[in-house]
């Protein structure tokens, strides 16, 4: 199947003025048009939804925080996924509930809707394309990749992906499959031209879980990392792929810090991946330890 470019000007994107971005308005207009793309290709691109200032925070605290992570991988793949913890600049309801973003989900997952991953992935240079996939595995199929049923069910789950550094054909756009959330499989799927949307810093790419795509090559000498939020409807879990990892990880520490119109979208998490968190915490906190008392060992 062939690709094209340039042509998400024509089809799934919304841009606000700088002026609606700093006060959050999204007109009536503007959602009712959003929502109709959205349910139509299965996708969207959001333009203009973080301030140059905010991403720039949120980068510096990514790249400080993870550094041990961004320095090299030992992934075949070049592109480590990793749990972004629930802290600093990403513990603020204006990036995980951003008011353009979550206004926009709520509007389809309902008020109630729950954060179910706070991540990132961060493609290396030379990453090639990422294997083909949809976010969620088919609830009522036959087998995991069987959606007969579930290309006729509503939205259950979103992905919302916001670069940090523009996504182009050069560093690696992701990939995508207009309407192949229609669709009851993946062969039937890649009967459609895909497209690459390119998002830039201060966007953010939103999917349907139901929808076909890939990262796209890291063809650039650049890390490109990107983070993740899914929000699914309140009954719905994913647990694939987060079988080591938590998919939202918020200490209590942190957790008593979330306004409490906020709290229901991460207290799912709390006893679920308690163990994990503790066992990633001592993985993290105890080579410090160590070093410490091997520090005083030395100097008595
Ligand atoms: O890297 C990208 O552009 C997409 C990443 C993605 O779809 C995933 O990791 O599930």
């Amino acid at each position: 199947m062939s690709t094209t470019y340039d042509r998400t000007e024509l089809i799934s994107s919304i841009s606000f003025t700088d002026i609606e971005r700093d006060n959050g308005s999204f007109s009536e207009d503007k959602l009712v048009e959003a929502m109709d793309l959205f349910e139509q290709y299965g996708f969207i691109r959001l333009v203009n939804v973080f301030s140059h200032k905010r991403m720039a925070n949120l980068n510096s605290h990514y790249r400080h925080r993870y550094r041990h992570l961004l320095q090299g991988t030992n992934k075949d793949d070049l592109r480590p996924l990793f749990t972004v913890d629930v802290e600093g600049p990403f513990n603020d309801e204006t990036f995980y509930a951003n008011p353009h973003i979550h206004s926009f989900v709520c509007n389809i997952l309902g008020r109630k809707c729950i954060l179910g991953a706070m991540s990132s992935v961060a493609s290396y240079p030379g990453a090639p394309d990422q294997r083909l996939h949809r976010d969620t595995q088919a609830i009522f199929g036959d087998g995991p990749d069987d959606y007969t049923i579930d290309k006729n069910v509503p939205v259950y789950a979103m992905t919302v992906l916001i670069p940090l550094v523009d996504c182009t054909l050069e560093t690696g756009c992701t990939k995508v499959w207009p309407k192949s959330h229609l669709t009851p499989n993946d062969s039937e799927a890649l009967r459609i031209d895909s497209l690459d949307p390119e998002v830039f810093v201060g966007s953010a790419l939103i999917t349907n879980s139901k929808l076909l795509h890939r990262g796209g090559a890291n063809l650039s000498d650049r890390l490109r990392p990107l983070l993740y939020m899914t929000y699914h409807r309140s009954w719905f879990r994913d647990f694939y792929g987060y079988e080591d990892r938590p998919p939202v990880n918020v200490t209590n520490f942190e957790y008593r810090k979330i306004p409490d119109n906020h709290k229901h979208m991460f207290s799912w998490t709390k006893n679920t991946y308690k163990y994990i968190r503790y066992k990633a915490m001592v993985k993290r906190l105890l080579p410090r330890f160590v070093k410490k008392q091997a520090g005083k060992i030395v100097r008595r």
